[in-house]
């Protein structure tokens, strides 16, 4: 059979190493699915929501580091991707979303399913590719992925109209490329040596990690470089698990629902060591409080990230990976007087043993604490990948539950998207059959993308849930009880469904519990099961996530 636009996708794919994408289809991409059809080695799970598709191949990269695929039609099924892409773009997460697009005859008529999802899609795409011909379809396959996975990873879109796909094209998977050729940007050495002099003669340092050291891989050079420095470490959410949670070095993460020892310790910090972090609103609350006796050294792949929302005093512009190594070696030559941090180690361990972690309160009957159920489920975590949605459940998860490596936690950080984390734990799934991939979610974030539960089943993804309800949207009523005098207003989600006779009507193991006692029993059935499970749990209405510092405050004010 000759090649056509659509093989040529498929067969560029796999000469890639992509083995699966997620999506559904629809008219205008019925080529690409008609070469499917035909064979592939890629694997196709039909999604049943295009945002659920989009979230899938962002879990899956997230927990794999390997590109996420996702496709869908034109109009609705590309705007359905909207959401996924901008969360694709805000936390850098390596993905490529192939469109179909209305035939070029038709293009600009208002023609059925026609929307123009490259300008829809152009400020919050890493780049963007409108196919005009069947002959370059394989060569755009090849750049996209490459642009989505080098320096900064994040989110490529292939627009492809539907008669070019369907035309003849040539089979250029066989034209010499340079497969796998991953250029890496090496930091310069001197702003290194400066950076490591400043380090070695800081009294109150922190190292700030955040996501970038995660895609980076460097999380074993982050925590040798802690070592060496004998630096306290601080992470945000996005690089939760990327210094092991145990270490006696570890703050906790910082932010406007971190711990007050980080926020604390970047308050009072003579040097920041921000590495592939990017100093954002939650993390630094109102800038004009933040740090002020800091010097700022900013380690990015990306240069229009250094100075965008502080004053950074020495620039590192590259691979968080190589900076943290040529870092740890310039240390290894300066060989710092630890005896200078003593009196910081002393301050921090004092705010440490002032602030442990919040005893839950005793839950109303009928109730658990919310902290109870997080404890039970990180006592039995192991080695399993945790998603969230968006809300209380995810700052909680964010506190309760302690990583010691990286790519175990995948949460949706820099857009905030509720209805992220089922999705998200499917793709994480795919990517990984043996490991145990747990979502912790709340009602009102569920709901919005809870039709994936039948991906989940007919594609044999045997995701948990541990479904936190505390009948309300809990994050924006805390933020009304505490910041907007009380006055509740559409928070109330008492018309929920029975979560476990939805979760069984798509054929998903099902329990409800709201006595304490059964939570630690319940926890180890749910994650026992052979296949997909939920595991809901009524949680106290009431319960805040304390301390947080309140949005637009200086993050030094914590609160509760
Ligand atoms: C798509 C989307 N819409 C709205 C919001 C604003 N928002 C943030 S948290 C939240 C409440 C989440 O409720 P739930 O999922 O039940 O979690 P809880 O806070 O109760 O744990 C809302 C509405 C959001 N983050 N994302």
């Amino acid at each position: 059979m000759k090649m056509r636009g659509a093989d040529a996708i498929l067969r560029s794919l796999e000469a890639e190493g992509v083995d699966v994408m997620f999506g559904i289809p629809g008219g205008a991409i019925m080529p690409t699915y008609d070469a499917m059809a035909h064979g592939s080695t890629v694997r196709h799970v039909l999604a049943r929501h295009e945002q659920g598709a989009g979230h899938m191949a962002e879990g899956y990269a997230r927990a794999s580091g390997e590109v996420g695929v996702a496709i869908a039609t034109s109009g609705p099924g590309a705007t359905n991707l909207v959401t996924p892409i901008a969360d694709a773009s805000m936390d850098s997460v390596p993905t490529l979303f192939i469109t179909g697009q209305v035939k070029t005859t038709l293009r600009g008529t208002d023609a059925f399913q026609e929307a123009d999802v490259i300008g829809i899609t152009q400020p919050i795409v890493k780049h963007s590719f409108a196919v005009e011909r069947a002959d370059d379809v394989a060569q755009t396959v090849r750049d996209a992925l490459h642009i989505a996975t080098t320096g900064r990873p994040g989110p490529v879109l292939i627009d492809l109209p539907s008669d070019i796909a369907a035309s003849p094209a040539r089979d250029a998977t066989r034209e010499p490329y340079l497969p796998g050729h991953r250029p890496r940007i090496r930091p310069n050495g001197r702003q290194v040596r400066w950076a490591a002099q400043a380090i070695a003669a800081a009294r109150r340092p922190v190292l700030y990690a955040g996501g970038g050291v995660v895609q980076a891989g460097g999380a074993d050079e982050l925590t040798t470089l802690a070592r060496v420095a004998g630096l306290p470490v601080t992470t945000t959410l996005m690089a939760l698990g990327a210094f092991p949670a145990s270490d006696p070095q570890w703050l906790g993460m910082l932010g406007m629902h971190g711990t007050r020892v980080a926020n604390w310790a970047m308050d009072e910090a003579d040097l920041i060591v921000a590495v592939g972090a990017r100093f954002d609103d939650r993390v630094t609350g109102a800038l004009e409080h933040f740090a002020p006796h800091a010097k700022i050294v900013h380690v990015d792949i990306d240069a229009t990230e250094i100075g965008k929302n502080v004053a950074v005093h020495i620039p590192i512009v590259g691979d968080a990976k190589l900076a943290l190594e040529a870092l740890t070696r310039q240390l290894e030559k300066l060989r710092p007087d630890y005896a200078r941090l003593a009196e910081w180690w002393g301050r921090i361990d004092g705010w440490r043993a002032a602030h442990p972690a919040r005893e839950p309160e005793a839950p109303a009957e009928g109730c658990v604490a919310p902290e109870h159920a997080l404890d039970a489920l990180a006592a039995q975590l192991g080695d399993a990948l945790v998603t969230t949605d968006v809300g209380q459940h995810q700052m909680w998860a964010a506190n309760r539950l302690a990583f010691e490596a990286p790519r175990r936690w995948i949460t949706s950080g820099g857009l905030g998207t509720m209805g992220f984390g089922l999705p998200a734990a499917l793709g994480a799934q795919a990517a990984r059959p043996d490991a145990t991939v747990v979502c912790v979610s709340g009602e009102g974030s569920f709901l919005m993308n809870v039709q994936e539960l039948a991906t989940a089943v007919e594609e044999d993804l045997p995701v948990k849930v541990l479904l936190l309800d505390n009948a309300s949207l809990g994050m924006v009523r805390q933020q009304q009880d505490l910041f907007w005098g009380g006055r509740r207003n559409a928070v109330d989600l008492g018309a929920s469904p029975d979560w476990e006779l939805l979760a069984r009507a798509f054929g998903v193991a099902a329990r409800s519990i709201g006595d304490p006692d059964e939570v630690e029993d319940a926890v180890a059935e749910t994650l026992a099961e052979d296949g997909p499970a939920l595991l809901h749990v009524r949680i106290a209405p009431e319960a805040n996530c304390l301390p947080m510092f309140r949005p637009g405050g200086a993050a030094r004010e914590m609160i509760g």
